[in-house]
């Protein structure tokens, strides 16, 4: 078994709690429930192939109970884990239209938007799949310390904190005011990486024991890459710009490492997990398949602004391809949707070249 340095996830987290003796271990809690539903849904993840063998799909199981489908079972562990830690006052999900409210009386300083298991059309396929997520200060918090990225913003909406539940307003902030994000992959193991605004770490799982190993500490993204990861199948509805991009990227030049290679496994962690290890550009642009979805498929809150802080701390970049940073988008509603370009540096600085015009 693969323990490395020995140092669990709940070390290296009050690690960095004690390097910041002004917090309050509140980020802490948080990470541990976080933690605990990471492990739930590992199990029940990794028994889904077993579902049919053990007479378990369907709508009932065996004892005559409703069996959830995955997708709403790692929902449901979140949101209750979540709804009474006190240490989250709102938050919202890739499964609900609505805001989700904490329990009365849990009221606590963070927001948590979530997409509790991305890629999930791929579980019958036993392809990786994901749980996402993302923490912000809640805007009427008063600022008290803990460890995690302050935001470089002015900070003068923030208010004293009540004992009031969140509202959306404290979850439609940028992505740039994030205190902590990452994700956990449930793939040939179960692995959580996260940020708080001080590089990014590795964990791996080790089932035997139900911890959590740091085994990628302060990952670094390379710096330029041989691999892109899009959907090509939607060539046909992309501008211009971004069919250009593609076929130069296509194109021989032996001395500028062209072409490239094509990884796209269709399941946003596992393509985003690939890419920041080893290297690689990840696409999901505007295209015109789909009147009611111009801005692409992927959500901002819990998939695009999430993956970019991860990625802009491991030295890498993420931006829409229309001249924003993904970080710098302001927020206009909870499931909002936008292109994302993401990955090395070097790539994507050449991506925008590309989908501006420029070249
Ligand atoms: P989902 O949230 O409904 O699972 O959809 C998001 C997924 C991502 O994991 C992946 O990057 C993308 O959809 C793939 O989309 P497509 O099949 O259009 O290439
Ligand atoms: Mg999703």
């Amino acid at each position: 078994m693969y323990r490395p340095l020995g140092i669990t996830v709940s070390r290296h987290i009050m690690d960095l709690q004690r390097m910041h003796p002004e917090a309050t271990g509140d980020l802490s809690g948080l990470f541990n429930e976080l933690i605990v539903a990471a492990k739930t849904i590992s199990a029940e993840v990794n028994m889904a192939g077993l579902a049919d063998v053990l007479g378990m799909s369907g709508k009932t199981n065996i004892q005559g109970e409703e069996v959830q489908k995955l997708d709403e079972f790692s929902n449901n562990t979140i949101k209750k884990r979540m709804a009474r830690c006190g240490y989250v006052c709102v938050m919202t999900s890739e499964e609900e239209d609505d805001i989700i409210p904490v329990s009365e009386g849990y009221e606590g300083k963070y927001t948590l938007a979530f997409d509790p298991l991305d890629g999930s059309s791929n579980i019958d396929v036993n392809v990786s799949i994901g749980t996402i997520f993302s923490i912000h200060r809640r805007k009427s918090d008063d600022g008290e310390p803990s460890f995690g990225r302050r935001s470089t913003d002015s900070g003068d909406e923030w208010q004293s904190a009540g004992d009031e539940g969140g509202s959306a307003e404290d979850l439609l902030q940028k992505g740039n005011r994030q205190v902590a994000a990452g994700y956990i992959i449930y793939g040939s193991s179960t692995m959580l990486v996260f940020t708080t605004g001080e590089g990014v770490h590795g964990f791996t799982l080790d089932p035997s024991v139900g911890e959590f190993y740091l085994s990628h500490p302060d990952i670094k993204i390379p710096g330029k890459s041989k691999y892109f990861s899009v959907n090509e199948g939607n060539y046909t509805y992309w501008d211009e710009n971004m069919r250009c991009y593609i076929d130069y990227l296509k194109e021989q030049d032996l001395e500028g490492g062209r072409p490239y290679s094509s990884r796209y496994i269709g399941s946003l962690v596992a393509d985003f997990h690939r890419n920041l290890i080893s290297g690689g550009i990840f696409l999901y642009p505007k295209d015109n398949k789909n009147p009611a979805k111009p801005s692409g498929k992927l959500r901002l809150l819990y998939e695009a602004a999430p993956l970019a802080f991860v990625v802009e701390q491991a030295g890498g970049r993420a931006i829409t391809g229309d001249g924003r940073d993904i970080l710098e988008i302001e927020p206009q509603e909870l499931h909002q949707r936008v292109p994302l370009i993401i990955g090395c540096r070097y790539d994507v600085d050449e991506a925008e070249d590309f989908l501006s015009g420029k070249r």
